[in-house]
Order: structure tokens, then sequence, then C-alpha cells
């Protein structure tokens, strides 16, 4: 089998209303939508995107760019395409759009494999489950005011989820604090709380505000520092009994394996566009599972949800619905878990 096409459409799909996270504003959210074909017939599918779909043209030429260099290869052959790319890309750096590139290509490849298979990505990877824990994260956001809170937690509650993550990150401690306060009022002692701070704080403030949350169950306190802090994050850390999670902004196994060593997370959070698709991740879930340390996957929730059943030590994926119109089926929620899908490939199609 080999590749014959390499094709991307670019899409914007808006929010339902502009929101806010500590160093985020957000109208939209526009797609690279990437479309792998072959000389049999078999397609893959994959996207990346970026916030109110700022410089998506650099992503969309960095993905025709690589995929060129892809075309006549076998697609099953991701390990050794990986490490062509890699070394292609040596001059402009392993980060940032090149990685995300590779992501979708890498993604888009695997598509094939399960296609050809006939198989779900979770059954070629080694299935261990067949539903995973979920948080509802569309929601919840910084610029909301406390009865909004209140509502939506609720509301997420009723949808049937069991937990929920809210944004915080204010200049006022005391206004995230009682951000915290309303949300656990809402939903009662029976749905769990996670908290990202997206990066606001110092660690001296990060530990002084997660000390004053310990009376709130939180579940974790997400990227509390600067993401290049990893000695910061780890004294946050080292100072709370809040899990700390962190990792959504780090690009490839490498970059887990910084936090890692470091040990700067209790759990660690692979992004599949930022952590090079499904082979950088579960390389990643790997690194993670030998330093006994659990991940959860950031975002892309569709096309986690096989990498997600076949990685023991991941607890969780993050349920985001903003991608929900690209794809012809739906999430499933079953008692506050997301079935994994049994569909060939990644088990979701382009609509
Ligand atoms: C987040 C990241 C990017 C945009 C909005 C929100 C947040 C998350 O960090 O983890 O969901
Ligand atoms: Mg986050």
């Amino acid at each position: 089998m080999k590749i014959v096409g390499v094709e991307t459409r670019l899409v914007d799909l808006p929010l339902p209303r502009p929101i806010g996270t500590a160093i985020h504003a957000i109208r939209s959210v526009g797609c690279v939508l990437l479309t792998l074909r072959t000389d049999e017939g078999i397609t893959g599918e994959s996207f990346v995107f970026t916030i109110n779909g700022a410089r998506l043209g650099a992503f969309d030429e960095m993905i025709r760019g690589l995929g060129e260099l892809i075309i006549g290869r076998d697609p099953h052959d991701t390990g050794a395409i990986w490490g062509d790319l890699w070394k292609e890309i040596n001059p402009t750096g392993h980060a940032g759009v090149t990685i995300s590139a590779m992501s979708s290509l890498d993604i888009a490849c695997w598509d094939i494999v399960g296609r050809a298979a006939d198989l779900p990505l979770s059954k070629v990877f080694g299935a261990c489950r067949k539903t995973i824990d979920t948080y509802a994260s569309s929601g919840l956001w910084l610029d909301a005011t406390l009865s909004e809170l209140a509502a939506e937690a609720t509301s997420f509650a009723e949808q049937g989820f069991t937990a929920v993550k809210l944004r915080i990150g204010n200049d006022n401690i005391d206004d995230d604090i009682a951000r915290v306060r309303t949300i656990r009022a809402a939903i009662g002692d029976d749905v769990r709380l996670l908290i990202d701070a997206n990066q606001k704080f110092v660690p001296k403030d990060a530990i002084r505000l997660g000390r004053r949350l310990d009376e709130f169950d939180i579940t974790w306190f997400e990227e509390p520092v600067a993401v290049h802090d990893v000695r910061g994050c780890a004294e946050v850390r080292a100072a709370l009994d809040i899990p700390v999670a962190t990792g959504e902004t780090e690009y490839t196994s490498r970059g887990i394996k910084r936090l890692l060593d470091a040990r700067a997370a209790d759990v660690v959070m692979p992004d599949l566009q930022r952590v090079g698709g499904y082979t950088e991740f579960r390389r990643s879930a790997a690194l993670a599972a030998a330093d006994d340390t659990p991940v959860s996957s950031h975002f892309f929730t569709e096309h986690s949800l096989c990498v997600a059943a076949a990685t023991p030590n991941c607890i969780s994926v993050e349920h985001v619905d903003w991608f929900a119109p690209l794809f012809s089926e739906p999430l499933e929620l079953v008692d506050g878990r997301i079935v994994v899908p049994d569909r060939p490939g990644t088990g979701f199609t382009f609509r």
C-alpha cells in the first residue's frame, strides 16, 4: 500500500460564545483537516487547530510540505516515517508547527492502518478497556460570573458528567476561591472538581492558593505555573496535597520526560497535536508508566479515545465538544464515561 495524495481543507468552528482562560480569548477554533489517500482507495483523516484560526496557513503549509515527503510510502511504516520526518525538521526545530504537522500525518497514517485491517485502533494498539473516564471541560470559563458557573456546573451534572473542570487564574486569589466554593456547592460532594490555572501563577502564589483550596476536595490542579518553569511546578507539587496535572503544552515524549524527570506532575497530559500523534503519545505514556505516573489526554476527545483505551495508565480523556461538528459520529457518554468506538481506525470520519 502506498500514500498517493495529501489533501487539506481549512474550516472555522465558531464557539457558542466567546470564552476566556488566564491566557486565551477564544471566539472560534480554526482547523486544518487532513485526508491521506492511498493507492488502494483507503483514506486516513486527522486535524490540527489553532485558536481563532490564528496563523492556520502556517500549519497547512507545514502539513502539505512534510506530506509531500511521504508520498509513495507505506502508511503502515509509521515508525520509519516518524524517524525520517524527525531528521527532516532538525533545522527548523522539534516543537511547534513542525511537530503539529507530523502529529497530523502520524494520526492519518494510523487511521489508514486501522481501516486497512478493518479494526478499531484501540485493538491495533492493544485494548485494555471499552470505556474511559472523562470530565466536562467545555465550560466553567474564567470570564463566567458566579451564578453562570453554578448553573453551568449543575447542567453538566444533569447531563451525566461525574467530573467537571473549572478555569481559575484571577488576579485576586480570593476570587478563585469564591469560584471553587460556588461550584462545589452547586455539584455537591459526589461530582469531582478539577481546576486549571493555565499557567497563571508564580510557584508561591500557586502554593498559597492550593493550600486554601484543600477543603474543597480538588481532583487536580492543572498548569499552576508557566510552562517553562518545570522546577517551579515540581515545587508546587511537593508543597501541596492536591495532585498537580500538567503537560498539554509540552512537545513530544522528550517534553513529557522532562516533567517526569523533574517530578513536576502527578498526572501528565499529552495533547495529540503537540505530543506528536499516536506514535509519541504511546511513547510518552510508556515513559509515564515506567515512572508510575498516570496520563490523561488533553483536548482531541474523539481522536484520543482509541489510544486512551489501549494505554493502561490512562485515567481519563478531556471532554471538549468544540470539534463534534467535524464528525459524522457523536461521542457516547454512559455513567460519566465515554464509550470507545468499535468502528475501524480512529472510529471517527469527517462529516
Ligand atoms: C485550555 C486549553 C486551550 C484552550 C482552552 C482551554 C485548557 C484545557 O488548558 O486544559 O482545557
Ligand atoms: Mg489545561
